[in-house]
C-alpha cells in the first residue's frame, strides 16, 4: 500500500534524479514516507513495509495490515535491505577475454558479443543449441518476458528453471489430479483446521510466518509432522511419526487401506466429484498394516493411529513440501497425500486441503508464467488452440510457438554433455551450486561454448564460471508482482538504486531483444506495469484467471488478491481469502479429480557395506537462504547459524566411528568426498545422516536421479559413508 507523508508522491520520488545508495545512508535517518512491498526470499509472500528518506529505503518494518504476515517478519525478510549493498554486487558486465581473464565491459559491447556468441551457435548447430535456465524468483512480469524472448524471439526451444528443482513434483501432481496446478487452499486453512499433517516439511525454519499461523490455530488442532529427522517443527508437534526416507508412499498407501477397510471414507464425496476409485482401492490392498509398517519402520500402532485421527478430525489439511517433491518418486507421493484428502472429502472446505506450500518468493508465477514447461498462463503449447491465443494477446505470428515444451532442466545439462546444447543463459539461479552431482554439473557447464550469467552478484559458483556477466538489480531495486504460495498476487518495488551499472532483469531482456533484433515483438512490454496488462489478457478463461485485477494500485489498496479473479468479480478482494474446489468442480473436463497409484518403488542408492549410511540434505535455519549468495552478506543473519559446514549424526552412528561433535570428518559417497564437522544429535535416525543445503560442497555428493514424470531431482537419500580425521581441541 502507497502511504504518504509531507505531501510526497512516494512513486514520483522513485522516478526522480540523484539520491543516494544504500550504504551511505546516514546513520538513524529519519524517514519521510514508506511503502509496502512483497518479500523477495520465501513463497509466505509477507508484506514489508519499507521506510523512505527523499524516496530511498533507510529500514524496514513488517506490515501491519497485510492478511499474510500480519505484523511479523522472519529474519531474512527484516535484512532484507542490507544485502543490497555488499561489496561483491555485480555492477558493470565481466567480459572474459581471450586469455580467460573478466573485464568490466560496456553494456553495447557485452550485448553484441552475446548475440554474436548465441547466433553462431545457432548457425552452427541449430536454434536448439542455445537454452535458458530461469528462476522462480524474478518478477512474474520478467520471467515471462524472459520465456517469451527466448521461445519466440531468439527461436530458443529449450528452457527450464529452478522451480524443477523444487515444484515440478507438486506441478505434475496436481496436473493430473485436478486437471491444472491448483495449490487449492488459503491460508486461514492453517488457522481452521482441527487436524494438520505435515509431510516432509519443516516450515518452522523454511516458512516461519505460516507456522505463526498454525501457532494461532484456536482449535487446539493435532499436528502431525511427518518426517525422517526430529526437526524443529518436529519438536514443536503434537505428534511425529519418522518413517524410512522414501517410504511415505507406502505408509499413505496403507493409511488409505485402513481408512477404506474401516468404511472411514466419504463414498458420497468420491461418487459426486471424483474418478477411478474403485481401482486405487484395488492397488493398494496390499498396503497391509503389517507390510507398512515393515516398509516404513513405524509401529503398526502409530500408522493405526494416524488413520484414526484422520477419521476423528472434521477438518483435517494435508501439507507437503521437499520431503515429498524432491524424491525419485515424488509425484505419486504427492498423489498418494491427494488421495487421502479426496477420498476422506478433506478439501474445498474451510481447514481442509491438499496442499503442497510452494518454496521461492515467485514460485508460483514461474509456475504459470515461465513458458517453459506450461506455455504462458498455464496453456499447454502441444494445444494449437492455445497457441493461437497466446499468438493473439501477444500480437505474434503462431507460427513461432513451439508445438511442444522444451527439456527439464536435467534434460539441458544432459543435451550439453550430448554436444545437443552449446550456449545457455543462466538468469537468477546457481546452478554449480544447487544442482545434484555438482562435479558432474561443474564438468558439464564447462564443456558449453559459451555462459552468460545474469546475476546481482559477481561472485556466485555460477557466475564465476561464465563468460559473460550481466549485472541484474535485485529485489527492492525494481517493479513487479510475486505469486505466493495460497495464489496471492502482490507488489514489489523498487526503493533503492541498483548499484553501478546493473539494471533490472526487465531491462536486460527488453535490450536483449533488441540487440536480437526482435524487440519489435515486445514494443507492448514498455514496462512491467504493461506486461502485467498483457499477462492478465493471457489469464482469460483459464483457472487462473485474473482479469478482474485493474492494475498495481488495485493490488496495492487490497493487500494482494488471489488467483482465480476473473473480471466481474465484485467481492473486497482482500477480506475475501479464496480456497479453490469449494463447488467440488475440478480442471479435467469431466469436472472429476483423479486417484492415481503406482507401486512404490526401493531406493535408487540403497545403503551399503562401503555407503553404510543415509544422506538427507534440506534447509538448515531460518536466516540461511539456499546457496547463500544474499543472506551471506547480512552481518545479523550470519551470527544465526555456523559459518562452516556440519553434518548431524546420530550418538549410535558416531560412537560406531569414534566421534564426538566438533570433530572433522569427512563425508563420502560415491560421487565425491567432502570435509565437514560432526554435530551429534538425535535429531537423526541411527543410518541417516544431515546436511544442509547452503554450504557450497553438499551437492557433491547428491546423486542426479529424477522422477520419471517430472522430472524433479531426488535430492534427498543417497548413500554415504563419515569418517573422522581429526579431532579438534
Ligand atoms: N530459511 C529458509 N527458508 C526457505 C528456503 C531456504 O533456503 N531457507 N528455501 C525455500 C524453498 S525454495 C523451499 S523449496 C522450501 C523448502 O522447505 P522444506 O521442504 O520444509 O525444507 P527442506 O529442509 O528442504 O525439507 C523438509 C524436510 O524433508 C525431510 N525429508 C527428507 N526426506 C524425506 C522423506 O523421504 N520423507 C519425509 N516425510 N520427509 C523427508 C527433511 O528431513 C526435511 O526436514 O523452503 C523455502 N524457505
Ligand atoms: N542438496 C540440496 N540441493 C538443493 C535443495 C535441497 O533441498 N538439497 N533444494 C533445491 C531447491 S528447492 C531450490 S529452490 C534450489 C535453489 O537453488 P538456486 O536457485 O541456485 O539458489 P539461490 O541461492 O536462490 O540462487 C539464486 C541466484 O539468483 C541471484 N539473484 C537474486 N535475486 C536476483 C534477481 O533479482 N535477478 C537476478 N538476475 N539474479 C538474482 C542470487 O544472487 C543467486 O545467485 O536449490 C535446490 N538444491
Ligand atoms: S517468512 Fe518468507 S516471506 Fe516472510 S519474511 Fe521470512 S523469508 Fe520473507
Ligand atoms: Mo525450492
Amino acid at each position: 500500500m502507497l502511504r504518504q507523508r509531507d505531501g510526497h508522491l512516494t512513486r514520483d520520488l522513485l522516478r526522480a534524479p540523484g539520491g543516494f545508495g544504500l550504504g551511505q545512508v546516514p546513520a538513524r535517518v529519519k524517514p519521510d514516507a514508506t511503502t509496502d512491498m512483497v518479500c523477495g526470499y520465501c513463497s509466505t509472500g509477507c508484506s514489508l513495509t519499507v521506510h523512505l528518506r527523499d524516496g530511498e529505503a533507510v529500514g524496514l518494518t513488517p506490515a501491519v495490515d497485510y492478511p499474510v504476515n500480519r505484523g511479523v517478519a522472519c529474519p531474512k525478510g527484516w535484512e532484507a535491505l542490507a544485502v543490497l549493498g555488499a561489496g561483491d554486487r555485480a555492477t558493470a558486465p565481466l567480459l572474459r577475454d581471450a586469455g580467460g581473464v573478466r573485464r568490466a565491459a560496456s553494456w553495447d559491447a557485452a550485448l553484441r558479443t552475446m548475440v554474436e556468441r548465441f547466433r553462431g551457435i545457432q548457425s552452427r548447430h541449430g536454434p536448439q543449441a542455445v537454452a535458458f535456465l530461469g528462476t522462480g524468483q524474478m518478477a512474474t512480469e520478467e520471467l515471462a518476458l524472459l520465456g517469451a524472448l527466448a521461445k519466440f524471439g531468439m527461436g530458443m526451444v529449450h528452457g527450464d528453471g529452478n522451480t524443477r528443482q523444487c515444484m515440478a513434483t507438486s506441478v505434475v501432481a496436481y496436473k493430473q489430479a485436478f486437471g491444472f496446478d491448483a495449490p487449492p487452499y488459503t491460508y486461514r486453512d492453517f488457522e481452521e483446521s482441527d487436524v494438520l499433517v505435515f509431510v516432509g516439511a519443516n516450515p518452522c525454519l523454511a516458512h516461519p510466518i505460516l507456522w505463526e499461523r498454525v501457532l494461532r490455530n484456536p482449535h487446539d488442532p493435532t499436528v502431525f509432522v511427518i518426517d525422517p529427522r526430529v526437526t524443529e517443527t518436529a519438536m514443536q508437534a503434537t505428534e511425529h511419526l519418522a518413517p524410512r526416507p522414501k517410504s511415505d508412499q507406502a505408509l499413505f498407501y496403507g493409511v488409505a487401506r485402513l481408512l477404506i477397510a474401516r468404511g472411514w471414507i466419504d463414498r458420497g464425496y468420491i461418487e459426486a466429484h471424483t474418478r477411478d476409485f474403485d481401482s486405487y482401492a484395488a492397488a493398494i490392498e496390499p498396503f497391509t498394516l503389517e507390510r507398512v509398517s515393515d516398509e516404513t519402520g513405524l509401529e503398526e500402532r502409530a500408522i493405526e493411529h494416524l488413520a484414526e485421527t484422520i477419521h476423528g478430525g472434521r477438518r483435517v489439511s494435508f501439507w507437503w513440501t521437499m520431503g515429498v517433491n524432491q524424491s525419485y518418486q515424488g509425484v505419486r507421493t504427492a498423489q498418494s497425500i491427494i488421495s487421502l484428502a479426496l477420498m476422506t472429502g478433506n478439501i474445498g472446505r474451510p481447514g481442509t486441503g491438499a496442499n503442497s506450500i510452494t518454496g521461492q518468493c515467485n514460485a508460483m508465477g514461474s509456475r504459470l508464467f515461465s513458458n517453459t514447461t506450461n506455455l504462458l498462463g498455464g496453456h499447454d503449447f502441444a494445444n494449437p488452440d492455445h497457441r493461437e491465443k497466446v499468438a493473439q494477446v501477444l500480437g505474434i505470428d503462431a507460427g513461432v510457438i513451439p508445438a511442444q515444451g522444451g527439456w527439464a532442466y536435467n534434460e539441458i545439462i544432459e543435451g550439453i554433455l550430448r554436444e545437443r546444447i552449446k550456449g545457455l543463459w543462466i538468469v537468477c539461479t546457481n546452478t554449480a551450486h544447487s544442482w545434484i552431482n555438482q562435479g558432474q554439473a561443474r564438468d558439464i557447464l564447462g564443456r558449453l561454448d559459451y555462459l552468460v550469467v545474469q546475476d546481482m552478484y559477481a561472485t556466485t559458483e555460477t557466475a564465476r564460471m561464465a563468460d559473460l556477466l550481466l549485472p541484474a538489480a535485485g529485489w527492492g531495486e525494481k517493479d513487479g508482482t510475486f505469486i505466493n504460495s495460497e495464489r496471492r498476487i502482490g507488489r514489489i518495488r523498487k526503493v533503492a538504486r541498483a548499484p553501478g551499472q546493473a539494471l533490472a532483469d526487465f531491462a536486460i531482456f527488453k535490450l536483449v531483444a533488441e540487440y536480437w533484433g526482435c524487440g519489435g515483438m515486445f514494443r507492448a512490454w514498455e514496462s512491467p506495469a504493461a506486461a502485467f496488462q498483457i499477462l492478465k489478457r493471457l489469464s482469460a478463461g483459464q483457472p487462473c484467471d485474473i482479469t478482474g485485477i485493474a492494475d498495481y494500485e488495485m493490488l496495492d489498496a487490497s493487500g494482494g488478491i488471489q488467483w482465480p479473479f476473473p473480471a466481474g468479480q465484485s467481492a473486497a478482494p482482500a477480506r475475501t481469502e479464496r480456497r479453490l474446489f469449494e463447488d467440488g468442480r475440478y480442471h479435467h473436463p469431466d469436472g472429476r479429480a483423479r486417484f492415481l497409484h503406482e507401486d512404490p518403488r526401493p531406493l535408487p542408492e540403497p545403503p551399503n557395506e562401503r555407503f553404510p549410511l543415509l544422506l538427507l540434505t534440506g534447509r538448515g535455519s531460518a536466516a540461511q537462504w539456499h546457496t547463500q549468495t544474499r543472506t551471506a552478506k547480512s552481518a545479523v543473519l550470519r551470527k544465526l547459524y555456523p559459518a562452516e559446514i556440519y553434518v548431524e549424526v546420530n550418538p549410535v552412528d558416531a560412537k560406531a566411528r569414534s566421534l564426538t561433535s566438533n570433530d572433522t570428518v569427512h563425508v563420502e559417497s560415491r560421487r565425491g568426498r567432502i570435509t565437514a564437522r560432526a554435530f551429534v544429535s538425535r535429531s537423526v535416525q541411527p543410518g541417516q545422516v544431515f546436511i544442509p543445503m547452503h554450504y557450497e560442497a553438499t551437492n557433491r555428493l547428491t546423486d542426479a536421479v529424477f522422477d520419471p514424470y517430472s522430472k524433479q531431482p531426488s535430492y534427498k537419500a543417497c548413500a554415504v559413508e563419515l569418517r573422522r580425521i581429526a579431532a579438534l581441541g
